[in-house]
């Protein structure tokens, strides 16, 4: 018979794109606790030891059973001294020092106030924590220059901390398509990010737009956003041209193509209640029965890719963020080639390699196809 140890060690990879990782996860508390380490690591500009603490978190994740002690998880990948000394931890007094007294530091609150405004990144609310600042109410008053983003941010902050239910997903969907639809006839529309992987909640809704013939999608984002803004439902929405070229995934490509994939930031108005409610417009101030505003914020995306990169948008927009990451370190690491959400590239070969399916792209890499509902390490 195998010891716990060995059955476990044969089975894990290293790498989370080799790992089939559902949403069940048997080790909620252990991985809650280590998830927030990395946002300390990273507020240190420390992102290696953040990365090391999502790795080890992701593998205890994957994990087919709760973890009642560290000896079986000695010798598995990604679980450094420091991450095991937090599960020991855990295990042993139910609690660990570190991440308790993380979590009560003034530091860690103001951050997780600060950093949940929507167009707040860390670095800045680490300036502002600095500058004496730490909750909405300072922050306000403070004669700090808000960007426009972050001004929305403020205004819907309660709406847009409050988590997207499936059915708000869906309802955003209905919308979404009747627009790009009218505006385009024979558009596409898949909804992506953490919804696509199962979740039933999320913090916002991600949605890919594309047309099956290559270059009718040109155009498309400014059109479907108007739409959405003479039809009432967008809050807020910047809509940016895609920034390939200045990202850190791959060798540029050539401006036309650059041209044509866009992506949206938005705030959606959504009437609450009954959330197919395509056919509420701006007069929101109105209250439901219960007393509750009929309508309340929720953050969207939205994505246009020319259909001849659209399984790399679909594979770089489902998440999860470490699955995507991992999946370019084996990417880079194993195989010498560079993917992005545009493309994969091999710089053995120096040429693109085609794909029009997500099962295509994980062949090209050598990889066993993970569907996306075991994407969520
Ligand atoms: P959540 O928090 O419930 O919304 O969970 P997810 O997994 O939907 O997370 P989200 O919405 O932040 O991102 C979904 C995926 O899309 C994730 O794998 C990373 C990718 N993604 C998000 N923003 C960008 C972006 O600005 N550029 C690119 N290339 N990818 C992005
Ligand atoms: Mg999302």
């Amino acid at each position: 018979q195998r010891s716990e140890a060995e059955v476990v060690m044969i089975s894990v990879s290293s790498y989370a794109c080799q790992r089939r990782t559902s949403l069940i996860n048997h080790n909620a508390v252990l991985t809650d606790a280590l998830s927030l380490l990395p946002h300390n690591a990273e507020l240190n500009e420390d992102e290696g030891r953040g990365l090391a603490f999502r790795r080890a978190a992701a593998v205890l994740k994957f994990l087919p059973e709760p973890v009642t002690t560290t000896t079986p998880l000695r010798g598995l990948p990604c679980l450094g001294e420091h991450s095991l000394r937090v599960i020991e931890d855990i295990l042993q007094d139910g609690a660990s020092r570190e991440v308790e007294s993380t979590k009560r530091s003034e530091r860690f609150k103001a951050l997780k106030v600060l950093n949940g405004i929507f167009g707040v990144g860390v670095k800045t609310a680490d300036r502002w924590i600095r500058a004496g600042i730490r909750y909405l109410q300072p922050l306000q008053g403070s004669g700090e220059t808000l960007s426009r983003a972050q001004r929305a941010g403020l205004r819907y902050y309660d709406d847009l901390n409050q988590p997207v239910s499936r059915a708000e997903a869906d309802a955003v969907g209905e919308i979404v398509e009747k627009a790009a639809v009218s505006v385009l006839p024979g558009a596409r529309m898949t909804l992506i990010g953490g919804f696509r992987r199962g979740k039933l909640t999320g913090h916002d809704v991600d949605f890919l737009l594309t047309h099956p013939e290559e270059g009718r999608e040109e155009g498309l984002m400014p059109k479907v956003v108007s739409r959405l803004e003479s039809e009432g439902f967008l809050l807020y929405q910047k809509t940016t041209r895609n920034s390939y070229l200045e990202s850190e995934d791959g060798p540029a490509r050539s401006s036309s193509s650059m041209d044509r994939f866009q992506k949206c930031f938005s705030i959606f108005k959504l009437s609450r209640g009954e959330e197919g409610g395509a056919e509420q417009t701006g007069n929101g101030e109105s209250l439901t029965p219960s007393g509750q505003e009929a309508w309340r914020a929720v953050r969207v995306d939205l994505v246009v890719s020319p259909v001849s990169q659209s399984a790399f948008a679909l594979l770089g927009w489902t998440g999860s963020k470490l699955f995507e990451r991992e999946m370019r370190r084996w990417a880079r690491r194993e195989k010498a080639m560079s993917l992005s959400s545009h493309a994969l590239y091999d710089t053995r070969q120096r040429r693109y390699l085609r794909a029009s399916s997500e099962e295509e792209i994980f062949a090209l890499l050598g990889l066993e196809f993970i569907p996306p509902s075991e994407r969520n390490a």
